[in-house]
């Protein structure tokens, strides 16, 4: 052994040693990991809210095994009931209602839920701290074409007196405290907006959990790429057309005309503009006055995602997140995207331009 004071060969660290780099990161992070540490350091966090997203995540993981098994498993197809808004149930929406219903009263935390397949909010635990608002299966009338389709959903504060609910799920959008949507796609992905941003997370099937893949998403501030259902086109005002007119208009300089890219299930059309900029729109039109797409569990997730990426929501008057909903079911016109395009869409419908 070397006495105090004296210098060993042996004792002098190897140079290779103190400079060895980290060892690379063979795991990724996990949505779990990414919510634990968000909340870290939170005052007041108790870890409900994260169990209700764990068990949001954990639904859209079992809704995930049965799409892609769908065709296998006989899920494709009617049960010949109608839903709340008069259209034919499928079995994949019915078995996904069921599986959200499920999860969320299994983690205790959450007080109600409002979803697109049932008429009424369905009580689940009176100690609940949140409210979840969802629509289990968008798009599904894709479903039998094998196009992707997706769950949306968005988290609200139950706020209660004395164990009584002083405010359900008819709260306006900017109230929401998180929101977000999977895409049953080529990969089945998550994205989530939280107070700490928005990230979206792609499911490795083989081990089951959804890792980080693409870290705080910006909507682009402006794009090329218009989508909207042009067969609507006889039933728009004045006004819409003339947009939809300008955008497919020659100008080199804006970089027009845009693109038109429209699948009809509202989770790709949105997550391909949130991604690479652009805008969506389902207006108003003759056959539905009132919009077609619903307030609480589609357009206010979305708005509520696109603000938090820094792009824009509106109804064509007001932002989507300032509407005061008035029933569960409200439909609304929706325009959403990158910030510049949405401005340009309310200046056509303030007859600016
Ligand atoms: P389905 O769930 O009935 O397929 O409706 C999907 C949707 O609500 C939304 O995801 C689409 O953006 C929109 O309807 C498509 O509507 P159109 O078929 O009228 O374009």
């Amino acid at each position: 052994m070397a006495e105090p004071g004296s210098t060993s060969p042996r004792a002098a660290p190897s140079p290779n040693h103190s400079l060895s780099p980290p060892a690379p990161a063979l795991v990724g992070t996990t949505l779990e990991a990414h919510l634990i540490g968000g909340m870290r350091g939170t005052p007041g966090a108790t870890g409900d809210f994260v169990s209700v997203l764990n068990a949001l995540t954990l639904g859209i993981r079992i809704i995930h095994n049965r799409v892609r098994a769908a065709g296998l498993a006989g899920m494709l197809g009617y049960t010949g009931e109608t839903n709340v808004q008069g259209e034919e149930v499928q079995k994949l929406d019915a078995f996904a209602n069921d599986v959200l219903c499920s999860v969320l009263e299994r983690s205790g935390r959450c007080a109600l839920v409002a979803s697109e397949e049932m008429e009424q909010v369905r009580v689940q635990s009176s100690s609940g701290k949140y409210i979840v608002c969802f629509d289990p299966l968008d798009g599904s009338s894709n479903i039998d074409v094998n196009i992707s389709i997706g769950t949306i959903f968005c988290v609200l504060r139950a706020q209660s007196v004395a164990g009584h609910l002083t405010e359900g799920p008819l709260q306006p959008g900017h109230k929401i405290v998180a929101a977000g949507y999977s895409v049953y796609g080529s990969a089945t992905t998550v994205v989530l907006a939280t107070s700490f941003g928005v990230n979206c997370f792609t499911l490795d099937p083989g081990v089951g959990e959804f890792f980080l893949s693409h870290p705080d998403i910006k909507c682009p501030e402006r794009g090329n790429t218009y989508s909207i259902n042009e067969g609507n086109h006889a039933r728009w005002d004045d006004k819409v057309r003339k947009w939809a007119s300008w955008v497919k208009e020659e100008n080199k300089a804006d970089g027009r005309p845009f693109g038109h890219r429209y699948v009809g299930s509202l989770v790709a059309d949105a997550h391909r503009t949130l991604l690479k900029g652009g805008i969506f729109a389902y207006p108003a039109d003759k056959k539905s006055p009132g919009g077609k797409l619903r307030l609480l569990y589609e357009a206010n997730p979305m708005a509520f995602i696109f603000q938090q990426a820094g792009g824009a929501a509106t109804n064509g008057v007001d932002p989507i997140l300032k509407v005061e909903p008035k029933s569960v079911h409200d439909r609304t016109p929706l325009v959403l995207g990158s910030k510049h395009d949405v401005g340009v869409f309310r200046e056509f419908m303030r007859e600016e331009r």
